[in-house]
């Protein structure tokens, strides 16, 4: 399996508590290596940007609302096939159909305020990455 590239955002639920070490320890534990790393409050122009996939979703206002409600922390993280590697760890969208051990069945406190981001695909990994980070910030 090939070691790739995913982007992943602690959200503002987890910073606020302070759960940024938690999270993080669970994506390493899972096989992925933080290969960049900062701490940014978002503005609104990034969050609508960046969630601009979901602008007609019935959420949209309340989802860019709650990501500029205070720090994120944004990674990019890689391993092999991270993709899927970091979905499996993070658990369901919605954290009451989250399996055991998964980083939203233990800290997610609603389905909006999921404590976590990744991308889906590794296309829009690619996309995502760049969105936040120059090349010469990633260090694999
Ligand atoms: P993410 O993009 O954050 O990794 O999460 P996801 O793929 O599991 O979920 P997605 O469908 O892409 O939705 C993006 C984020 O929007 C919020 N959401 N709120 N109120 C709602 O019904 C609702 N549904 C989704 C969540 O924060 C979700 O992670
Ligand atoms: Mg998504």
């Amino acid at each position: 399996m090939a070691v790739t590239r995913t982007f992943s955002i602690i959200k503002p639920d987890a910073t606020r508590r302070n759960l940024t070490g938690a999270v993080t320890k669970k994506l390493e534990d899972a096989g992925l290596r933080v290969v960049a790393s900062k701490r940014i409050q978002m503005t609104r122009e990034q969050a609508e940007g960046f969630y601009a996939v979901h602008k007609e979703r019935p959420f949209f206002g309340e989802l860019v609302d709650f990501m500029v409600s205070g720090p994120v922390v944004v990674q990019v993280l890689e391993g092999e096939d991270a993709v899927k590697r970091n979905r499996d760890v993070m658990g369901a969208t919605n954290p009451a159909d989250a399996e055991e051990g998964t980083i939203r069945k233990e800290f997610a406190e609603s389905i909006e305020a999921n404590s976590v981001h990744g991308s889906d695909s590794e296309e829009n990994a690619a996309t995502e990455i760049a969105f936040f980070f120059d090349d010469s910030e990633i260090v694999g």
